[in-house]
């Protein structure tokens, strides 16, 4: 069953309530609002439409007492909202003619939006991607996290190099919230435990509070809503009179500041374990709010706590909620007089983990003081699951061990179920990073494969192309992807295949004055489109790109009346602050891009851009104008991706190695339709084992012993042509991420890529095929898969 749709408003009234919300909410009126105003006005006006769907969602499922799912996350991706929630609603079109009638600029007023910038990469925007798909559903459910005051930096890059500033996203008002300051929890930190005639009790030593606001997720059509609950945090006590009185007005404000320090920003790193006290507090801070509001909605329907696993279901999105087990735990046993192995079981009941990388420098591990000093309770609360673990399964695996907390042993021992986040990764997991708890818990791990949600990356980033789809096989993909297949018996009709490239074309001239407007870059649309986006590590493999773009500037040179394919190189992505190989990496890109740019021999055929901040919004510019997806990453160090199946939905084709998702990707779309290259993840283990594979690599290629040279010579980097020497050094000696034994099949791969893109005819087709052959990566399908396999719920909605 389904909620009945509102009635959406039409163009005039839509236009009226926008004029009210600008009078009445902003306080201006027309002839002195700002795009701002007009921005506000609109998104409050939508954000209306959005509430009774979500009173109604909530009240059924107060109604139905059925199982909610709670997604807890220390990331969501978001971007902007405007689109979104206009199209959910299906009021883009009236939306727009509002804002005529206004006398707006609808994209102006939309490109006014500053993206929700609360997560680093592909775990964060999978979480919101989720969010998505779960109203789509019809899933009872809320994604949990924290409200940064500063989402992820902003990039400029300074000469070249990247720069980082503060992102600033609350500086002005946002439209989407609702603040409840009544739904509030205490969160200690420190201080002792108690022991008293059998019961058990923390006293913390220091308290914050956590204070909810909430963001409805409007699903598609608008027949469901599920909040985003995000936590700020608090003081206690918000001011210090007496030192106020005192005349110390700088104390008198400290107690607000060091609690707002917990929800001020998001860490930045992406890559590492970064080890501090104020992460492990945050992590605590947002996942105990949760698990207390989740009690308390549990309580408040008069439940018994001992079927808590029959009613609620926990996601914990990677092991930065996995203080969740503990805390539950502390709860159940310590609040509520649960016996702890009873308190245990019912926990892992509730809890599930998803794991989103094989990196060990990734896998949180906590220091066991800090741990101990931090979070006293808990610490005892892991020895007694560690001591259940050990008489449950006979596994010697310590999760406290050698002075440390290890929170990916934690997350595994606490979930009924671990899943990996695509099939290559989900088998790396059994095999490597928790080879020894799949013994002792066989079946314990599954795979989910990752999807995205084709309502963002494809119907609103893409309307040349969503356009086309609804013309040509109706209008029920956006909630059912795999409808794309009806467009394989269209691959080889030549008015299709027209229209197809028509869309493209659009899509790639709408990013050329996009650029052109952002950063004043002029390019050439004829050339190929050839993208690597994501954030900027060694695995991932930018340099090699970088190295082929050199060698392949070299070839130009050296034989300008060759058939060459004109090409523009396109790079996204930021490198976390402290991640200095990654940023020599950027200044790298950005010096040989001013080289390259200004060679008037090469100036048609090759062109580097790098435009700086790489955030959601620029995805949806680039990723629908792209020709060439780069998935490049070393075999066996990519988890899933999610770029990868933007890219191939959107129509360009991969140049990929056989990881993550790719392989099935690949699967998908069919080997004939895809450029692979590379070694194998068990290839690059058994390379890294033989001596000196990588000077001999670089030594028998025809290329690199050049390239690498002119780097290191400061061809490149004249002012300085030192730079680069230590980077090229690296690769002789410790190339970990396998650039140079990759590096000749991946050129040879893009001269094939080359040839194939002059033949536009079968380019398109190939290009119509993945297209076609993708929506089994919906995040619809692994929403409804998670569902199933570990949360135990029906969508309502299919
Ligand atoms: C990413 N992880 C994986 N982590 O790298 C990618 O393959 C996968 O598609 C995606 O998750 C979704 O499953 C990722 O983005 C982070 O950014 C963490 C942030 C916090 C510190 C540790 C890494």
């Amino acid at each position: 069953m389904t909620i009945q749709q509102p009635t959406s408003p039409d163009a005039p009234t839509l236009r009226r309530e926008i004029l009210h919300h600008l009078t009445y909410a902003l306080g201006k009126d027309e002839k002195h609002a700002s795009t701002y105003d007009w921005r506000m006005a609109l998104s409050l006006a939508l954000r209306d439409q959005v509430v009774d769907p979500w009173f109604a969602s909530t009240r059924k499922t107060y109604a139905q007492k059925g199982k909610r799912v709670y997604y807890l996350s220390m990331e969501f991706l978001i971007g902007r909202l405007i689109e979104d929630v206009a199209v959910n609603l299906g009021m883009e079109d009236t939306a727009r003619a509002a804002m005529e009638m206004l006398g707006q600029d609808y994209e102006r007023v939309v490109a006014d939006e500053p993206d929700a910038a609360l997560g680093n990469g592909g775990l964060g925007r999978l979480a919101a991607c989720f969010l998505d798909s779960l109203s789509t559903l019809g899933i009872a459910a809320h994604g949990y996290g924290i409200r940064y005051e500063h989402g992820l930096f902003e990039q400029h890059f300074e000469n070249g190099a990247q720069i980082e500033t503060a992102e600033n996203w609350l500086a002005q008002r946002h439209a989407w919230e609702f603040e409840r300051p009544e739904v509030r929890y205490e969160i200690g930190f420190g201080g002792y435990v108690s022991e008293e005639g059998g019961a058990t009790e923390w006293h913390p030593a220091d308290k914050v509070i956590a204070s909810a606001y909430d963001t409805p997720v409007i699903g598609w059509k608008g027949k469901w809503a599920n909040t985003l609950r995000l936590w700020g945090a608090k003081p206690t006590q918000l001011f210090d009179l007496a030192s106020f009185n005192r005349g110390d007005y700088l104390g008198a404000s400290q107690p607000e500041a060091l609690a707002r320090t917990i929800s001020r920003v998001l860490y930045p790193d992406d890559t590492t374990n970064t080890g501090k006290e104020l992460r492990l507090k945050q992590e605590y801070f947002f996942t105990s709010a949760s698990i207390q509001d989740l009690i308390r909605r549990f309580l408040s329907e008069g439940l018994d706590l001992r079927t808590l696993a029959d009613h609620v279901a926990i996601q914990l999105n990677d092991t930065h909620p996995a203080i969740a087990g503990p805390e539950l735990v502390r709860i159940l046993a310590d609040e509520h007089g649960i016996e702890i192995d009873e308190a245990i079981t019912i926990a892992r009941g509730c809890l599930a983990y998803t794991n989103h990388t094989l990196l060990p420098e990734a896998l949180e591990r906590w220091p066991e003081g800090l741990f101990a000093h931090v979070l006293p309770r808990h610490y005892r609360i892991i020895a007694l699951i560690q001591e259940r673990h050990f008489a449950d399964s006979g596994s010697p695996v310590r999760i406290i061990e050698h002075g440390e907390v290890k929170m990916g042993e934690l997350a595994f021992v606490m979930a009924h179920q671990v899943n990996g986040v695509s099939a290559l990764h989900s088998e790396l997991v059994k095999e490597t990073v928790f080879a020894d708890l799949h013994k002792a818990y066989p079946g314990r791990i599954i795979n989910q494969t990752n999807g995205i949600t084709p309502r963002r990356w494809l119907y609103t980033c893409n309307p040349p192309l969503r356009n086309l789809l609804n013309t040509t096989i109706g209008t029920a993909w956006p909630a059912d992807l795999a409808q794309l297949e009806k467009l394989e018996s269209h691959a080889d009709d030549a008015g299709f295949q027209a229209d197809f490239l028509a869309a493209k074309q659009q899509n790639k001239a709408h990013l050329a004055a996009w650029l052109k407007e952002r950063d004043g870059t002029v390019i050439n649309p004829a050339a190929m489109f050839d993208v690597q986006i994501k954030r900027i590590h060694e695995y991932k493999r930018q340099l090699m790109n970088l190295l082929e773009t050199v060698a392949l500037w070299n070839d130009i040179r050296d034989n300008p009346a060759g058939n060459w394919t004109p090409r523009l190189k396109i790079f996204g992505g930021k490198a976390a602050p402290g991640y200095v190989v990654a940023k020599e990496i950027i200044h790298l890109i950005n010096d040989v891009a001013k080289v390259i740019n200004n060679d008037p021999a090469t100036r048609d055929l090759l062109q580097i851009i790098y435009p700086a901040n790489y955030n959601v919004t620029m995805a949806e510019n680039l990723i629908p104008a792209a020709d060439l997806s780069e998935q490049v990453s070393t075999a066996g160090k990519e988890a899933s991706g999610t770029g990868n199946m933007k890219f191939a939905l959107n129509g360009a084709l991969t140049i990929g190695t056989l990881d993550g998702a790719n392989v099935e990707i690949r699967e998908h779309v069919g080997a004939e339709n895809f450029f692979l290259f590379g070694l194998t993840a068990a290839e690059v283990v058994a390379r890294r084992g033989e001596p000196d594979f990588s000077r001999r690599a670089i030594e028998a290629s025809p290329h690199l012993p050049r390239v690498l040279g002119q780097i290191a010579d400061g061809r490149f980097s004249p002012s300085d042509r030192h730079r680069y020497g230590g980077l090229v050094r690296r690769l002789y000696e410790h190339d970990y991420f396998l650039v140079s034994s990759d590096f000749d099949s991946y050129f040879a791969t893009q001269r094939i890529v080359d040839a194939a893109f002059r033949d536009s005819v079968g380019w398109n087709r190939m290009a119509i095929l993945n297209t076609a052959r993708v929506g089994w990566f919906s995040s619809d399908r692994t929403i409804a898969s998670y569902a199933k396999d570990i949360w135990g719920v029906s969508p309502r909605n299919t």
